[in-house]
């Protein structure tokens, strides 16, 4: 059965397309209208993170009125390879998706490219040597969550009075890091040692938990039974941090006090754990990317050119701030 969802599914998609009349219009029907095809391929659903941006985006291309081919690549970038050359032979109007490592995604670009079918990459980064292959970004600053991370851990373990924590030892932290080779693990870690570089902060252990809660439950219980005088958790995702405050409470610590937390998404849990005193600092990733995507996607059916950067708007919520007028995180 797996074996359908994984092989079988995308073609079988397209087949129906193919003969359920929803046909790809012709040149001859003259410039894009609304409907315009727009294939789009998404990693998983491997946090409610990941969850709230695939429905951000249906739900903006059904309002809009745009054919969404959609598919879910079970977090595997064969898949998503697989889902883009599905697309090509379909001839979408678009292809946009989610990639899920860094790098690796030349040659389905060039096949795009010599398709004529332009390319959006949405919420993580490639890094190619072409960049010509793709026509933009829209998503977040993962480098300036890093940074935003540790200027929270600078403020909060250095007095105003000066540039040193008062301790005489640096302050330990252990690093929960996203997916291996994905462009947000990589830069929120590059982010958050820039700031920290210089100043008395240790990462003592750092290692991926994959953006999923359950690993970083696994993750922080061994860590917890295996190191000491652990001064902060810096999760890169709220998934792994409510596992890992999970962890910490069957050992009678105290999260947001025995060991400071800062963590990146700014889901509704993470929120509820920061005005509960759990969580210190949380730095949002915004998921709500679907309006903008189909926006840009329109652009780039209709052959007009798009930036090529787009960022989403981010903010950090602290410790001891005024979260009254915050609305429902919606995932
Ligand atoms: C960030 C996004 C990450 C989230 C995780 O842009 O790619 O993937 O931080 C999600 O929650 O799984």
């Amino acid at each position: 059965m797996k074996l359908f969802f994984r092989y079988a599914l995308p073609c079988f998609a397209v087949f129906c397309l193919l003969f359920c009349g929803c046909r790809k219009m012709t040149e001859k029907d003259g410039p894009k209208a609304e409907g315009f095809i727009l294939g789009f391929s998404q990693i998983g659903a491997e946090s409610a993170w990941r969850n709230c941006n695939t429905r951000s985006v249906q739900e903006a291309a059904a309002a809009a009125g745009v054919q969404l081919l959609f598919f879910n690549a079970e977090q595997k970038q064969e898949n998503q390879i697989k889902a883009i050359r599905s697309f090509i032979a379909y001839q979408v109007d678009v292809i946009a998706f989610v990639p899920i490592v860094y790098t690796g995604w030349e040659h389905v670009l060039e096949e795009a490219r010599e398709a004529e079918i332009p390319v959006l990459i949405c919420d993580r980064e490639i890094n190619i040597s072409d960049e010509s292959l793709y026509a933009g970004y829209i998503g977040t600053n993962s480098v300036q969550e890093g940074q935003s991370a540790a200027e929270f851990l600078l403020r909060k373990f250095t007095p105003d009075d000066s540039d040193e924590p008062p301790e005489t030892r640096p302050v330990r932290i252990v690093e929960l890091s996203g997916t291996e080779g994905s462009s947000v693990a990589i830069k929120r870690a590059q982010g958050f040692r820039e700031i920290i570089a210089g100043h008395p902060f240790e990462i003592i252990y750092s290692v991926s938990g994959d953006f999923l809660r359950s690993k970083g439950y696994e993750l922080m219980c061994t860590i917890l039974d295996t190191l000491d005088d652990i001064d902060v958790l810096y999760s890169h995702n709220d998934g792994m941090t409510l596992g890992a405050i999970d962890a910490m409470k069957e050992r009678d610590i105290q999260p947001g006090i025995d060991i400071v937390i800062v963590t990146i998404d700014a889901e509704q849990a993470a929120i509820d754990a920061l005005k509960r005193g759990e969580i210190n600092c949380v730095v949002e990733c915004n998921p709500k990317q679907g309006p903008d995507i189909i926006r840009l996607a329109g652009y780039l059916a209709r052959r007009e050119s798009i930036p090529r950067i787009v960022y989403m708007n981010e903010e950090v919520f602290f410790e001891g701030g005024d979260l009254s007028g915050l609305p429902p995180r919606g995932y």
